[in-house]
C-alpha cells in the first residue's frame, strides 16, 4: 500500500515537473539574433494621452518596448509624418468628420483628426521611449495626397519607403512589430512585411489599437491569414 502510494506520488511529481519545464520553455522561447529586427511603429505624442489621435492606453506600450528593445541589436523606429492639410485629415474634406471614410483614387481612406504634422511636437517620438541604439527612423505619409499606414509601402500600393531593401541589405529576414496602432500602422506594416517575404511577429502586449468599426478584429484576422505570428513580449528571451 505504502509502495503503491509512493509510486503514484512519484509519477505525479514527474508529470508536474514536465509541465512546469514546458511552460518555462514556452515563456521565453524566441531569441532575437543578428537576422532579427524590432520595428517600433509610431510611438509619437499624437497617439499618446493628450495627443490629437490618442490611442487608448497607448502609453502602456512604452515600458514594454523599452525592455524589449534591449534584446535586439537591430531596431527601426517609424514616424507618421504628414503635411499640413494632408489628404487623410477629415479637415481636408468639406462636410466630413473624423472616423468617416472617403473613396480616393487609391481606395478607401479613413479620415482622421489632424495629427503628426511634420516638425511639430505632436509628431515627435515620445520622450519616454528609450531606444538609443535604433539605427534607422523611417518617416511615412509625408506626401500630401497619399497616406501610408505601412512602414514598407504607401497607400497607393506601389511606392516603397525603402525599408524592405534596407532590411534585406543587412541580412535581416525576421521582423518583430510593436507600437501604435495595432489595427492600422502595425497591421499594415506586418502585412507588407509578409508580402516582402519576412518572417513576421506582432508582439501583442507591446501594441494598442484604435478599434473603429471592427478594425481591430479585422486586422488580427487579416494578419493571421497572412501568416503573421501573434506573440507576447514574455515569449522573447532577453
Ligand atoms: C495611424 C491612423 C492614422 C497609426 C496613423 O499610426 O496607426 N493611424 N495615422
Ligand atoms: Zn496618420
Amino acid at each position: 500500500m505504502l509502495d503503491r502510494r509512493r509510486i503514484v506520488a512519484g509519477l505525479g511529481a514527474t508529470a508536474i515537473a514536465t509541465m512546469v519545464s514546458d511552460k518555462l520553455r514556452a515563456a521565453a522561447s524566441i531569441k532575437p539574433d543578428e537576422g532579427s529586427a524590432l520595428l517600433v511603429i509610431d510611438v509619437q505624442n499624437c497617439f499618446l494621452p493628450g495627443g490629437s489621435l490618442a490611442v487608448k492606453d497607448g502609453e502602456q506600450v512604452v515600458p514594454v518596448i523599452n525592455k524589449l528593445a534591449k534584446a535586439f541589436s537591430n531596431v527601426v523606429l517609424t514616424q507618421d509624418w504628414h503635411t499640413g492639410g494632408h489628404i487623410s485629415f477629415a479637415s481636408s474634406h468639406a462636410g466630413k468628420k473624423p472616423f468617416e471614410t472617403v473613396n480616393l483614387d487609391y481606395g478607401k481612406q479613413v479620415l482622421w483628426p489632424d495629427h503628426c504634422v511634420q516638425g511639430t511636437e505632436s509628431a515627435a517620438l515620445s520622450k519616454d521611449l528609450q531606444v538609443p541604439h535604433a539605427g534607422l527612423v523611417i518617416r511615412k505619409g509625408f506626401r500630401k495626397n497619399v497616406d501610408s499606414y505601412s512602414a514598407f509601402t504607401e497607400a497607393d500600393g506601389k511606392t516603397t519607403t525603402g525599408l524592405a531593401a534596407y532590411l534585406k541589405a543587412r541580412s535581416i529576414h525576421k521582423v518583430f512589430l510593436a507600437g501604435l496602432a495595432t489595427d492600422f500602422c502595425v497591421a499594415w506594416s506586418a502585412l507588407d512585411a509578409r508580402k516582402a517575404g519576412f518572417e513576421t511577429y506582432v508582439i501583442e502586449d507591446a501594441c494598442r489599437g484604435i478599434d473603429t468599426q471592427g478594425s481591430l478584429a479585422k486586422a488580427w484576422a487579416d494578419m493571421t491569414q497572412a501568416g503573421v505570428k501573434r506573440i507576447q513580449s514574455a515569449d522573447i528571451a532577453a
